[in-house]
């Protein structure tokens, strides 16, 4: 076993359209634990951490304020290698090619557009996922 911990975000859009419980329930339903869990309205500044690494980047100032534009459910989830389960569970970013049965590929619907509204954010690697956990859990 290699138990893990991922910093998932229910993004705005997913929480604005009510599928926060949809999301949790696929974490679970593969086994996952949800360790910690609540709700945020982010700071343009905690944005600005937990995406230092696309700073710069054309989509960033854009993708930083669609984050602050509402409420974000965020979880620590924990499990046998959850970092690498969950982004499958998510599906690729762009949700007009993420996989049927993914939750991009299911529920995602950013028709058009630049991709941004994809529903979920699921921390890369071990490092980036304590770096999110203390940015949006700086209580644990
Ligand atoms: P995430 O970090 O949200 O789990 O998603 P990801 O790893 O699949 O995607 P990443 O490359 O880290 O990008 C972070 C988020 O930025 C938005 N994005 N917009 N070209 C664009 O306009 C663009 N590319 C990415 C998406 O919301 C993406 O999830
Ligand atoms: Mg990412």
């Amino acid at each position: 076993m290699t138990t893990e911990r991922s910093l998932v975000l229910v993004k705005p859009d997913g929480y604005a359209r009510g599928l926060t419980g949809e999301v949790l329930r696929r974490i679970e339903a593969k086994g996952y634990r949800l360790a910690a869990l609540k709700v945020v309205s982010a700071d343009t500044d905690m944005l600005h951490r937990h995406y230092a690494e696309h700073e710069g980047k054309p989509f960033f100032e854009p993708l930083v304020a669609f984050m602050s534009s509402g409420p974000v459910c965020a979880a620590v989830v924990e499990g046998d290698r959850c970092i690498e389960g969950f982004r499958t569970l998510a599906g690729s970013t762009d949700p007009t090619g993420a996989a049927p049965g993914s939750i991009r590929g299911d529920l995602g619907r950013d028709w058009g557009k630049k991709v941004q509204k994809n529903i979920v954010h699921g921390s890369d690697s071990p490092e980036s996922a304590e770096r999110e956990i203390g940015i949006w859990f700086p209580e644990l």
